[in-house]
């Protein structure tokens, strides 16, 4: 098995379906290095002050991490809301909700030493199962080439398809999402992954940022960390994904304001982000 990679230009009816079949795909050439350099750049003092305060069994000892990583890069805020990631996110997750938005943002510096990850799917932490039902995507941003020496993400393809049980399933077959800086690694939150180990003598850093149906709580509050005079400053469709929006109408309605300040808070998601990802998102559920 491996993941199938695709350059920026590909068509999205193609990764979408190799999406749905593996559990993840890399798509390369997303963000210009300028970008990531700019990323890497403001994520460097915070992860070297704080980046080992989370050591533990399942982080790794030598593995700097930084929660809700946006609050300290700002630069991250293109991949945060990036076209593709959107799409993916549009055709993997709307035929299950009304609106998605992100559920964490994740710097992760595996360093030299470090042995492999746990496998593990990121969905853990919902404790329902819907057959067929996807509630979560991730999107691995390589802010280094990503290689098999330092440290690339492990996937379990297929495994998406696993059935959920107490007992750990079979996860011999893995890969290595192998792939040039600028890239994304995409995977569903049922898929089995996890870093793997470095074994080089230089760091490995990525930014995950996973994405939620909107009727499930996110992972990372993110009204505290990026409260209203910090969201004000975002695109109205970065704010939205940090869940500044509603879920549904009605008596279905999630998230519910009536104040009004700010104004763009009770903007309905037509309004602020639906309208521009509306002609990728029926290109992708054609393809369904
Ligand atoms: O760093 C990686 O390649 C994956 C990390 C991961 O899956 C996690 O910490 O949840």
């Amino acid at each position: 098995m491996t993941i199938e990679s695709f350059d920026s230009s590909a068509e999205l009816t193609d990764i979408v379906e190799a999406l749905r079949r593996d559990g993840a795909v890399i798509v390369t050439g997303l963000i210009d290095s300028q970008n990531v350099d700019s990323v890497a750049a403001e994520l460097r003092a915070p992860l070297d002050r704080s980046g080992l305060d989370g050591v533990s069994d399942f982080n790794g000892a030598r593995t700097q991490r930084l929660d809700s990583s946006l609050v300290v890069a700002p630069s991250s805020a293109p991949l945060l809301e990036h076209d593709m990631a959107v799409a993916l996110a549009d055709a993997m997750l709307l035929p299950h909700a009304v609106t998605y938005q992100i559920s964490s943002v994740n710097a992760i510096e595996v360093l030299p030493g470090e042995t492999p990850q746990v496998l593990h799917r990121d969905d853990s932490p919902f404790p329902i199962s819907m057959a067929g039902a996807e509630l979560m995507i991730g999107v691995m941003w390589a802010l280094d080439d990503f290689t098999q020496e330092n440290g690339a993400t492990r996937v379990v393809p297929g495994s998406h398809r696993f059935i959920r049980s107490w007992h750990v399933p079979p996860l011999d077959n893995w890969v290595q999402a192998v792939m040039p800086k600028g890239s994304a690694l995409i995977y569903l939150g049922s898929t089995w992954h996890g870093s793997g180990g470095n074994r080089s003598n230089r760091a490995r850093l990525g930014l995950i940022t996973t994405y939620i149906v909107g009727w499930l709580r996110q992972e990372e509050n993110q009204y505290l960390y990026n409260p209203p005079e910090v969201a004000a400053r975002f695109s109205p469709r970065l704010r939205a994904l940090l869940g500044y929006t509603c879920h549904g109408a009605g008596e279905d309605l999630l998230g519910s304001y009536s104040g009004d300040n700010p104004a763009w808070v009770s903007e309905p998601p037509e309004a602020s982000w639906r309208v521009d990802r509306g002609q990728v998102a029926k290109k992708a559920q054609a393809s369904s």
